[in-house]
């Protein structure tokens, strides 16, 4: 892509409504833009990033079994009648009307909507087990929306249900997405702590949260200091031990029967991006989802429900990923992965360099963001460093007549002068 025909509406100024550094950098960048109080539009950047963590959390899902499907974002209200939510929710659900004076809202979530699927086409629990899963939008009519799209009123979300015969089935189940969630997380530069949490208007007996420490996180959060010892980065984890040790959130902490000693329990601020639910027959029930076992007996299916916040984890990133300069994007959620900046294009070695470095690039499949104005060099360092792309390749006169160009790494700033071939050749590896 070439920055003069991009649309990448970079602001001079911090924006002042802004009161954490993911907001700030995300409108900054010209990543969102506010189209009402927790509303946003997502331009070109931001909306590359937050494909790719979709992405991710697809190829999780998949990897776990889970299938995808696409709910709608309006349902009917019948639906929540027959669960017994529909009054429940209260105000935080957007109500409507069609002209024929029909009662539909805008979905919070999708609990009464993948039973209903659920129960028209399954009868037998040799059709078990199952997940369905979609990334969806949701609305929720939340009182105090901020911090851009950490507290959304529309916000993506990536959300899984999953169906048992028993309650074995449906704990092997939440186990399964327990540790995708940890995998998903992971693979976008994120360590996220499992914490006991309080199941709210979902229900159900078991829940964790998946939350990021940070100090800017809406939740208040305990631990044992021995999850700091413990390595939340590699491949493998072991989730015995994980979930042996305490963590819990405020509302689900109680002082009294903390098994953590004082001094080793920790208390901290987090982001919680992710969210799973054991609720047994809470809405399979009531909706009459049912299966045959193989005792000939109907019953109603055991279920869980399992939610990652998909747009809420691209400012999560953020938070985990910058510096005094901008954001430092983690490679595998990058909007574009090289930054190539020709520094002199009023030069005719320097633009020939760079134009035919650009188009090498693009031919190896490279996502590449080239900066091919006239701007000046310090003007396009300080974009590339806040928009923070893994990569800079940097092309200046002097360079192009000794045949060498800068490569430089935006998270640590360490570069190398090289011959395009080997920049082609790294980058490509
Ligand atoms: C689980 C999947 C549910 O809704 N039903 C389907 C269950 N869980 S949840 O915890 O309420 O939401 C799941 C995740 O969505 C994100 N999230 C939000 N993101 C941005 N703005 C919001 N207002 C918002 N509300 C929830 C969170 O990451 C949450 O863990």
């Amino acid at each position: 892509m070439r920055v003069s025909r991009y649309f990448m509406p970079v602001l001079k100024e911090d924006p002042a409504e802004a009161e954490i550094v993911s907001h700030r950098l995300m409108l900054r960048t010209g990543m969102i833009q506010q189209a009402a109080a927790g509303i946003y539009n997502w331009l070109p950047l931001g909306f590359r990033v937050l494909r790719k963590v979709e992405r991710i959390c697809r190829e999780e899902m998949e990897r776990a079994g889970a299938i995808e499907i696409l709910m709608p974002t309006i349902q009917p209200a019948s639906w929540w009648k027959e669960s017994g939510r529909y009054e429940a929710y209260g105000k935080e659900m957007l109500r409507i009307r069609d002209r024929h004076d029909r009662e539909m809202l805008y979905g919070p979530t999708n609990e009464e909507n993948v039973v209903d699927i659920f129960r028209r086409h399954v009868k037998s629990y040799r059709q078990l087990p199952l997940n369905l899963f979609h990334i969806q939008w949701k609305f929720r009519d939340e009182i105090r929306p901020r911090f851009g799209v950490m507290r959304g009123r529309e916000f993506l979300m990536k959300d899984a249900y999953s169906f048992d015969y028993d309650y074995e089935g449906a704990r092997r189940s939440y186990e399964t997405m327990f540790v995708a969630y940890l995998r998903t997380f992971r693979r976008m530069g994120l360590v996220a702590i499992p914490m006991l949490a309080e199941s709210g208007p979902i229900g159900g007996s078991m829940s964790h949260e998946f939350q990021i420490l940070a100090a800017t996180g809406e939740s208040v959060v305990y631990y044992d200091a021995a999850f700091e010892e413990l390595d939340l980065t590699g491949e493998e984890v072991d989730v015995a031990r994980l979930t042996s040790l305490y963590a819990a959130v405020e509302e689900r902490h109680d002082p009294a029967r903390c098994p953590v000693p004082p001094e080793r329990l920790k208390k901290a601020r987090g982001i919680e991006v992710g969210h799973i639910f054991y609720f047994g027959t809470k809405y399979s029930a009531p909706m009459g989802a049912t299966v045959m076992g193989p005792d000939g007996r109907e019953v109603p299916v055991e279920m869980g429900s399992y939610g990652i916040g998909v747009s809420r984890l691209v400012g999560a990133i953020i938070e985990a990923h910058h510096d005094e300069k901008g954001i430092v994007w983690p490679e595998s959620v990058a909007p574009f992965r090289v930054a190539l900046i020709g520094l002199r294009l009023d030069d005719a070695d320097c633009r020939r360099m760079a134009e035919e470095l650009y188009e090498r690039m693009c031919a190896a499949g490279l996502e590449v963001l080239y900066d091919d104005t006239d701007e000046r060099p310090g003007a396009k360092f300080a974009t590339m460093e806040l928009i923070g792309i893994p990569w800079q390749v940097v092309v200046g006169p002097r360079g192009a007549r000794q045949g060498t160009v800068e490569l430089r790494r935006r998270r640590t700033g360490e570069s190398a002068e090289l011959s395009p071939e080997s920049v082609l050749a790294r980058l490509t590896a």
